[in-house]
């Protein structure tokens, strides 16, 4: 396929032509990204993989008696990554011999793939059938399939990375695609002290600042533009009123960057959005529930009170 004629070259056009220039969050993840993406949750500063991880570990057995009754249900992950966080909960389910098959969805066929093989190589005993495409398209597969009882995992602080009009029209979709009793565990990035938000996405390593500029670099790789990245310097600002933490790159100077035959023209100092990290209150958490069509049934918190996995079912 002609690059032109990629999803991936109309988005990037369409974001560049726009005012001001936004890039969509989405296509950080290539192999290089996904490398970094790692690197960002082992770093010091990002905080939320270690808290949603302690929440994981020291409360499994208290948030898998949030999940399961006695009958059969589907595990359906939205958004996998490595698996590393839902091993957790499938040892647990496993050990305590649950009834339940597990159910990852992605848009990509190496993470459906790779955790196939890594769920059958450590726990062989639990079901897995991965399913590729968007998550709603597969969550209504899956409604029409059996009518088994669903439990959805949104871990990682995903819904973070959409505004809340968004989060929201996506937990209405969701409410959609569900029945009533079917539950989700959203994982949510709380607020706190702003210096600590803010270091986690202008890492004191330069990680996050390569994850974003690679996108630029991705962009050369694979349609053929001529981005100098040494133009463009991360910046990244969390707005306690808000929020929201955003981060951008700026254009050092006025310059064009050409995509074969289309140029696109940045002027000096001028900004690309680039991704939206939003930060809840619990009372935030608990209104999107309600009206989205779902009741929160517990919150578990880290040690520190920075992140939440909040159980919600559908009503
Ligand atoms: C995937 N997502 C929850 C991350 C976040 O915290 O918003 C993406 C990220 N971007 C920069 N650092 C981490």
């Amino acid at each position: 396929m002609a690059v032109k004629d990629t999803q991936f070259y109309y988005d990037i056009i369409s974001g560049l032509s726009e005012f001001p220039k936004q890039l969509p969050s989405k296509y950080f993840y290539d192999a290089i990204g996904d490398k970094l993406f790692q690197d960002i949750m082992n770093c010091k500063d990002y905080y939320l993989t270690r808290c949603e991880m302690e929440i994981l570990e020291l409360q499994t057995e208290d948030i898998i008696a949030s999940i399961t009754s006695d009958d059969y249900f589907e595990l359906v992950e939205l958004g996998p990554g490595d698996g590393i966080k839902s091993i957790k909960l499938l040892k647990e389910l496993s050990r305590q011999k649950a009834d339940f098959s597990y159910i990852p969805i992605d848009i990509s066929h190496s993470v459906i793939d790779n955790l196939e093989a890594l769920v059958s190589d450590t726990l062989p005993q639990v079901k897995t059938s991965g399913m590729n495409g968007d998550y709603f398209d597969m969550l209504n597969q899956l409604r029409n399939s059996n009518g088994a009882r669903r439990v959805v995992l949104c871990l990682g602080g995903n819904i973070g990375n959409m505004t809340l009009t968004e989060s929201h029209a996506f937990c209405e979709k969701l409410r959609q695609s569900l029945s009533q009793g079917d539950k989700i565990i959203f994982g949510f990035d709380l607020v706190k002290n702003p210096a600590i938000i803010r270091k986690a996405y202008d890492d004191s390593e330069g990680i996050t600042r390569r994850f974003n500029l690679n996108l630029l670099e991705r962009m050369n790789r694979e349609l053929g533009s001529d981005f100098d990245v040494t133009n463009f310097e991360h910046y990244c600002n969390y707005d306690p009123e808000t929020g929201s933490c955003k981060s951008y790159l700026i254009c050092l100077e006025d310059l064009d960057v050409h995509f074969q035959d289309t140029v696109v023209s940045f002027r000096e100092n001028e900004y690309i959005n680039m991704e939206i990290s939003q930060k809840f209150t619990l009372s935030q958490i608990e209104k999107m529930a309600q009206h989205t069509g779902f009741t929160v049934d517990r919150t578990f918190f880290d040690s520190k009170k920075w992140y939440v996995d909040s159980v919600w079912e559908a009503i």
